[in-house]
């Protein structure tokens, strides 16, 4: 049977982790009776981590990894991962703006229709997006250098639903530099890359409120990273270019 693990990276979410946990306990029991939920919790100042450890307590498909200083959250995530034990690993963000009708689909992509990497996209023609104006046109122009730059062929990089095939991930998780935000584009743009099966498909998606994102600062570090990338994977080998990515 596959085993899902399923990691939560959280700063700072006292106003609805343990709402998130229980709703995630909820949708991933209809989907399999093997999975684990791993609270991936660091530099929360706000009371994150007393409930984290609580839930941890008394369920014990619940597991709660903390670190006093914030991590970003890449390093939260890749040292989540390596803690893991199911077969199928996926995150999501604590603010459940993508809609968890969609979390049977993501985990399928991998444990039934074979897929190494998958992503929900806000960005396909068949998404359905609510957020802020500021936000959207951010995120398009974003995306945008990443398919010129960097070639990949995904709408959509940073949305934060993933699911991955342990083998595949471990491929690349100690490759990606990244340890914040930019660790899901690193990530599937490697993906690209070394021509493993990626699955991107269309969700309901509605902002989460409130945010962790700094827009000004958070942009020039992503726009920095992408051309770090760019320099990283033109000295790599010609056999590590893009070459395909499958799309819905
Ligand atoms: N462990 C850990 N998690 C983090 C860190 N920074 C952000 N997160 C988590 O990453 C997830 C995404 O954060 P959000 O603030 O929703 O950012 P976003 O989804 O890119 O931006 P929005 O579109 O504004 O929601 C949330 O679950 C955060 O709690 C960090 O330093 N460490
Ligand atoms: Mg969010």
């Amino acid at each position: 049977m596959t085993r899902v693990s399923l990691v939560l990276p959280a700063y700072n979410e006292v106003t609805r982790i343990e709402k998130t946990v229980n709703q995630t306990a909820e949708t991933l029991r209809d989907i399999t009776s093997s999975f684990e939920i791993i609270i991936a919790e660091d530099g929360s100042i706000d009371g994150t981590d007393r409930i984290a450890g609580k839930l941890a307590q008394e369920h014990n498909c619940i597991s709660h990894l903390h670190s006093d200083s914030r991590q970003g959250r890449g390093r939260a995530l890749n040292r989540a991962f390596k803690s893991a034990s199911g077969d199928v690993l996926c995150y999501i963000d604590v603010d459940l703006a993508t809609d968890m009708s969609h979390l049977k689909e993501l985990i399928e992509s991998i444990s039934i229709e074979g897929y190494d990497f998958a992503t929900g996209s806000r960005m396909m023609p068949q998404s359905n997006v609510k957020r802020p104006l500021k936000r959207g046109i951010a995120s398009k122009g974003f995306n945008f250098l990443v398919h010129t730059v960097l070639h990949s062929k995904l709408y959509d990089h940073q949305c934060g639903f993933k699911a991955f095939k342990k083998a595949p991930l471990f491929e690349l998780i100690d490759d990606v530099e990244d340890e914040h935000w930019f660790w899901d584009t690193e990530l599937m743009v490697l993906a690209q890359a070394r021509e493993f099966k990626v699955k991107e498909f269309p969700v309901i998606w509605r902002h989460g409120g409130t945010t962790k994102v700094n827009l000004k600062k958070d942009i020039l570090e992503m726009g920095s990273q992408i051309f770090r990338l760019w320099w990283s994977l033109k000295r790599q080998p010609k056999e590590k270019t893009v070459k395909s990515c499958e799309m819905l």
